[in-house]
């Protein structure tokens, strides 16, 4: 029996429907779900392991951390933020996070930075957040501005590839600016002059966990240069001269190469290999800057500072786009003790779509060992497993 042509349009179309929907429901790799998920990245992941203090002497609220002069346990050390007065709700929602869960009980300082000035209602809304004393900050022009030496048409031109190669705010410019602030300039700002530690603060990150102790002292203390919570690989198409030209500058400085530094993490090519071929030697694992618990004084150091100027003459900051975070990581990489590098482990945070969620009861609000709640591809992304290896945790 012959069907008419509509109906079998019709029922083709009913059963292509049905396909669609079942591929939806039981086909699709579906996010990971929680604990283990990372597990096939790396044989063990720490952060399921039972995650209390760090050892050591911990400084309490006890000791003296009342907001205003009679907080005198607190050491020069601010919560920083570069934010725009359009983020408003996002750094509101930051700050409340890091409140809650550490500094209503320590109240250091928060520092805000613009490039333009922060508005009334930006100020009022993040003061009203905290106890701890709020200061707004206007990034000096020459700091912010596109050095002299960079030519804006090859900007643009090699704007258009970085976007080819679907580089996030590859063609933005403040983006550019922003990184290259975030790499060698922040700390040169006068407000931050007698400041010695600084945890940054972005908007819309997520804080999970109570956390006890002055995290500042526990730097100074315990003699640490950087902390970090996420490790990730960078996209190589970002940075492929960022190695090329770090080779460059410690074939002119190798005094400055520290005899304990993480060469052998920075150069690991064993896990992706082609990141590594991408970006020129460089397995583009990094900490993620967008959470950074550190010492001033590295960043203000000689080796650093030469490292910085050699990279901005370079122009990568502008013709590629190099970020701070890759940028941070070699220099840290390789002119610090990588014993000073530590492993927030126990600080809960989330900046879209990472996690470091630890299994403590003093987290609330994130799944313990997920390391993301996006798309299951992100998981490659993950590069913990290089520096647990490479101190020895893996
Ligand atoms: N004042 C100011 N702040 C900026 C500007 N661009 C970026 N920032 C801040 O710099 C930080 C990093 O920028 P983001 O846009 O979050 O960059 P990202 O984290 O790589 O990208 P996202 O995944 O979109 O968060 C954030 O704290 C922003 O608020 C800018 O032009 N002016
Ligand atoms: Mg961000």
């Amino acid at each position: 029996m012959a069907i008419a042509r509509p109906i079998r349009v019709l029922g083709l179309l009913a059963l292509g429907l049905w396909i669609f929907f079942f591929y939806q429901v039981f086909g699709r790799t579906r996010y990971p779900k929680g604990p283990g998920d990372t597990l096939e990245h790396m044989d063990r992941d720490p952060n399921l392991d039972p995650t209390g203090e760090p050892e050591g002497i911990l400084h309490r609220v006890e000791e003296g951390y009342a907001p205003g002069p009679e907080g005198t346990a607190r050491i020069n050390a601010t919560l920083l933020s570069l934010v725009r007065n359009e983020e408003i709700d996002g750094i509101v929602q930051a700050m409340q996070d890091l409140e809650r869960t550490w500094n209503s009980k320590f109240n250091y300082p928060w520092t805000f930075f613009n490039d333009v000035p922060f508005t009334e209602e930006f100020k009022r809304r993040t003061q009203a957040q905290t106890k701890a004393e709020c200061r707004y900050e206007l990034i000096p022009k020459e700091h912010w501005a596109i050095p002299s030496w960079i030519d804006m048409e090859l900007f643009e031109e090699s704007a258009k590839i970085l976007q080819e190669n679907d580089i996030q705010y590859g063609s933005m410019k403040s983006y550019h600016q922003m990184c290259r602030w975030n790499s060698g300039l922040f700390y040169k700002h006068p407000a931050l002059e007698h400041m010695q530690y600084y945890w940054r603060v972005e908007p819309k990150v997520h804080f999970f966990c109570d956390v006890d102790y002055d995290v500042f002292r526990y730097m100074a203390d315990h003699n640490k240069t950087y902390g970090f919570t996420i490790n990730l690989y960078d996209a190589p198409q970002s940075i492929p001269q960022l190695w090329p030209e770090t080779m460059k500058f410690i074939a002119q400085h190798s005094e400055y190469l520290h005899e304990n530094n993480a060469m052998n993490w920075l150069t690991d090519s064993d896990r992706r290999p082609e990141h590594n071929l991408k970006a020129n030697g460089y397995s583009t694992c990094h900490f993620w800057s967008n959470f950074e618990i550190a010492d001033m004084n590295f960043w203000r150091s000689q080796a650093y500072e030469d490292y910085f100027n050699h990279l901005d003459r370079a122009g990568g900051f502008f013709y590629e786009r190099w970020g701070d975070a890759p940028v941070h990581s070699i220099a840290l990489g390789l002119f610090e003790d990588a014993s000073k590098i530590h492993w927030f482990r126990d600080i809960g945070y989330q900046h879209i779509p990472y996690f470091n969620c630890p299994n403590s009861p003093k987290c609330k609000g994130c799944v313990t060992g997920r390391f993301t709640d996006g798309e299951s591809w992100l998981l490659k992304e993950d590069c913990r497993p290089n520096w647990f290896k490479f101190v020895g945790m893996g």
